[in-house]
């Protein structure tokens, strides 16, 4: 109501205590529940929120999100925040508040941290997946970094402690290039979750994605801070500047000898597909670490730490890592593991889509996806089977409207950049429903599981095993 008076933050901070009275807020609005506090079901702990907002309380005790309980707090309104304050007390109570806004596009499977992925049928429409459809994957909320202001520090080395501005990474070191896949550990748990229920983000087949990067060399810039080679150290950590409430940061580590080696290509990329970093992925600085497990591209990049230790961090020892099937929860032993660095050859169908029904009008079928494997091995062939896997025809690498990257052979053990694949097929007039199948091979010859079960793990990580898509076909 506008005849309700406008109070600032500090004046509701007053009334804290019953004698003072009980003020609290919630979205902007400010309520006097002093008379409440004797008749609240939860009982005295409500005096916790006295003289600030209930928003905190209520995310912990879910029974509030309840359209009664509303009502029963709109009788104690007495005033508003003003508009500022309540945008304070917005981002002041929900760390996600100061997120980027996101492309609607974007198929989400969790708001805050947000994560999400492209819509596969877009997913292999252009072989540079388009920044805004690029897959999004936070742990935490996007920090807010100013550019100006912006260090990396640099720490380990025998010179000491190097610190860097993102002019001093522009200017100081040769701008590099490269076109390279990021791929979660986690892209397709959705089927691994089929076979028997893991935890983690229920991923499609698109949380992978393509782009051009471009920034200074890992490796020029570890140089320049007295890196020589042939010392002691084995790892290189790497902190970002997005934290819990606790401050604990994102981090990971890389071996020393992928990022130092001349053809590993690691970037400290400041661009992304021609443009500055947006600020889901990394602004203004990121580790880009090709043919590497999503993971240990460290967005938001603060600090890097060369080291004998790989880094401590929850997501480097307790998390992004392979079990037998046979591991559950009660006997998981994290350190019997190492943690995912390149990842397995991986494929999948993103045309046609899983359970639709397409037309063969033209007596013929086109099937479309990608294929990548880790550490730089190239895809050498996609087979695709129309018939569950019984028999099978070997697919176009490339394709003419994906353009000239995808065309060129990339040079030895760095084919760091995804292949897109099609296949056109005559359609046999009787059949009806069609199991379609994928398997990439790599230039090892590596080749991916024909079903999940053998692959699953607890942690639904690694999920690679052939993508079957059933389609129902229409006259
Ligand atoms: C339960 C209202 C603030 C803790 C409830 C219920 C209502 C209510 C109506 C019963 C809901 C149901 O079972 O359907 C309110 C209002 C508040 C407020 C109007 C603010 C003006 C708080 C705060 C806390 C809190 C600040 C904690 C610090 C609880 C707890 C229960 C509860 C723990 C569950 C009690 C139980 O089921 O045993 N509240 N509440 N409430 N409230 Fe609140
Ligand atoms: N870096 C930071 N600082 N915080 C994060 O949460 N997530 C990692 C990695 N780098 C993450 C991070 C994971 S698990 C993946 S898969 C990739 O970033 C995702 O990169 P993208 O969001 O640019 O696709
Ligand atoms: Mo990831």
């Amino acid at each position: 109501s506008p005849s309700l008076p406008v109070y600032t933050q500090e004046e509701v901070a007053k009334h804290c205590s019953l004698a003072e009275g009980v003020w609290v807020t919630y979205k902007g609005g400010v309520y006097d529940i002093t008379e409440f506090v004797a008749l609240h079901p939860g009982g005295e702990k409500i005096l916790l929120a006295a003289g600030g907002a209930l928003e905190p309380f209520w995310a912990l005790y879910a029974v509030h999100n309840q359209g009664h309980v509303l009502e029963i707090l709109s009788e104690y309104k007495v005033g508003e925040l003003s508009p500022e304050e309540r945008e304070q007390a917005d981002s002041a109570t929900d760390p996600y508040a100061d997120d980027p806004p996101r492309h609607p596009a974007l198929r989400v499977n969790s708001q805050k941290p947000f994560n999400a992925e492209p819509p596969s049928e877009i997913l292999t429409d252009t072989y540079i997946t388009p920044s805004a459809f690029f897959f999004k994957r936070n742990h935490l909320p996007v920090p807010r970094v100013d550019p100006g202001t912006y260090r990396l520090e640099i720490q380990g080395l025998p010179k000491g402690p190097v610190s860097l501005s993102l002019a001093d990474l522009k200017s100081n070191f040769p701008k590099h290039t490269v076109t390279a896949t990021l791929q979660c550990a986690g892209n397709r748990r959705l089927e691994m979750n089929q076979v028997k229920q893991v935890k983690g983000l229920n991923w499609g087949i698109a949380a992978i994605s393509n782009a051009t990067w471009a920034g200074a060399r890992l490796r020029d810039v570890l140089l320049e801070a007295g890196y020589k080679p042939g010392s002691k150290f084995q790892h290189v950590q790497f902190e970002g500047l997005d934290h819990d409430v606790t401050g604990t940061t994102y981090g990971a580590s890389i071996p020393i000898r992928k990022a130092m080696s001349e053809e590993g290509d690691v970037l400290l990329a400041y661009e992304m597909n021609g443009e500055e970093l947006p600020r889901d992925h990394g602004y203004p600085v990121r580790v880009v670490v090709p043919g590497t497990v999503g993971a240990r591209n460290v967005k938001w990049l603060a600090k890097i730490v060369v080291s004998e230790e790989e880094s401590s961090s929850h997501w480097q020892q307790n998390d992004y890592k392979g079990f037998s099937p046979g591991t559950d929860w009660d006997t998981v032993d994290y350190k019997s593991a190492p943690a995912i660095q390149e990842l397995p050859v991986q494929s999948a169908i993103t045309q046609p889509a899983q359970g639709s029904t397409v037309s063969c009008s033209k007596g013929e079928l086109t099937v479309k996806g990608y294929a990548w494997s880790g550490g730089g091995r190239e895809v050498i062939r996609v087979d695709v089977s129309l018939d569950g896997g019984k028999t099978w025809n070997v697919a176009t690498l490339g394709g003419a409207e994906e353009g000239q990257e995808a065309a060129t052979s990339p040079p030895p053990g760095r084919a760091w950049a995804w292949k897109l694949w099609e296949l056109t097929v005559p359609l046999p007039a009787e059949t009806q429903e069609l199991e379609i199948v994928c398997k990439a091979v790599d230039n090892s010859y590596n080749v991916q599981p024909d079903t999940m079960a053998p692959v699953w793990n607890l942690r639904g990580v690694l999920s690679n095993a052939w993508h079957r898509v059933k389609v129902t076909v229409r006259k």
